[in-house]
């Protein structure tokens, strides 16, 4: 088994203080010094400092071969830019993979890349489900596509753009999975009818004052009818959906959609995705 050359300093974000039950995430990437960065603010950073969630940041560096700590390549059959090592790269993973007792952990392994299966609530959920995740950030034309098939990596895009890095979109990754977590969001409610929730875009808000610009609040909203009220607020989220994301529409119109909404995970929940041990 391959002994990653231990970088001189540790890196301060190994939290080795993991909490039981705190969803672990694991970053594979050569650009360290990123992390926590956001993650460190408001809901997601306090969730950090109570142990909700751990972060694990492995420098890829750290597993190149050479002296040169070499994670790159030219592309085979020519053409621009570098592409991720193989070799440095499942050494990567199988590190991260590898719990502290050796055993491979059996949570995802998700690389970031515009090639992926786009990122949705449906598949944020199930990973708030689990105990962890492994995330491996490109910062060149890709990684080795024998890596990927090798280490059953899974492809996942935030969105049909290209940057520079995947380090951002594990960012997003790590902020929608951890807000779903038990004890992160304040109350716990917000999660039920926001966007995808239903397998529709969300419905239009307002707050005071109640005119401004000479633009009034809709009547509804202030007559107290709580009925009307729920009943303008989804025809609004699904005109906005039809308008907006037809795709969307199509599936929550042909039941596909969102099957259950969101809802902040139980313990229940959570526990049951960790195959029936509650922590009481
Ligand atoms: C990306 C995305 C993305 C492409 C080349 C990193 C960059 C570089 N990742 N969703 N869109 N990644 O643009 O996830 O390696």
């Amino acid at each position: 088994m391959f002994q990653p050359r231990i970088t001189a300093r540790p890196r301060p974000l190994i939290d080795d203080q993991v909490a039981i039950g705190s969803f672990r995430v694991k970053v594979l990437t050569v650009l360290p010094e990123m992390f926590p960065g956001p993650l460190e603010a408001s809901l997601i950073g306090k969730a950090l400092k109570e142990h909700i969630w751990s972060l694990e940041v492995l420098d890829i560096r750290d597993f190149a071969r050479n002296k040169h700590r070499t994670v790159d390549d030219t592309p085979a059959g020519g053409g621009p830019g570098l592409v991720m090592k193989p070799d440095v790269a499942a050494a990567a993973i199988d590190h991260a993979q590898a719990d502290a007792a050796g055993e491979t952990v059996l949570w995802p392994v998700i690389y970031l890349s515009p090639r992926g299966r786009s990122l949705t609530q449906a598949r944020v959920r199930e990973l708030a489900a689990g105990d962890g995740v492994t995330l491996l950030c490109g910062r060149f034309e890709g990684v080795d596509q024998r890596v990927l098939e090798g280490r059953g990596v899974e492809e996942v895009s935030i969105g049909d753009f290209v940057l520079t890095g995947g380090e951002i979109p594990a960012m997003a990754l790590i902020d929608a999975v951890v807000r779903l977590r038990p004890g992160v969001l304040g109350n716990a409610a917000s999660t039920e009818d926001e966007s995808f929730s239903r397998g529709l875009l969300e419905h239009p808000h307002y707050t005071r004052p109640q005119a401004w610009e000479g633009r009034e609040i809709p009547e509804v909203l202030l007559s107290g009818h709580h009925a009307r009220i729920a009943e303008w607020r989804l025809s609004q989220a699904e005109r906005l959906t039809k308008e907006r994301r037809p795709d969307l529409w199509r599936a929550h119109t042909s039941g596909e959609g969102a099957a259950d909404g969101d809802r902040e995970l139980s313990d229940a929940q959570t526990s049951a995705a960790k195959g029936g041990q509650t922590k009481d």
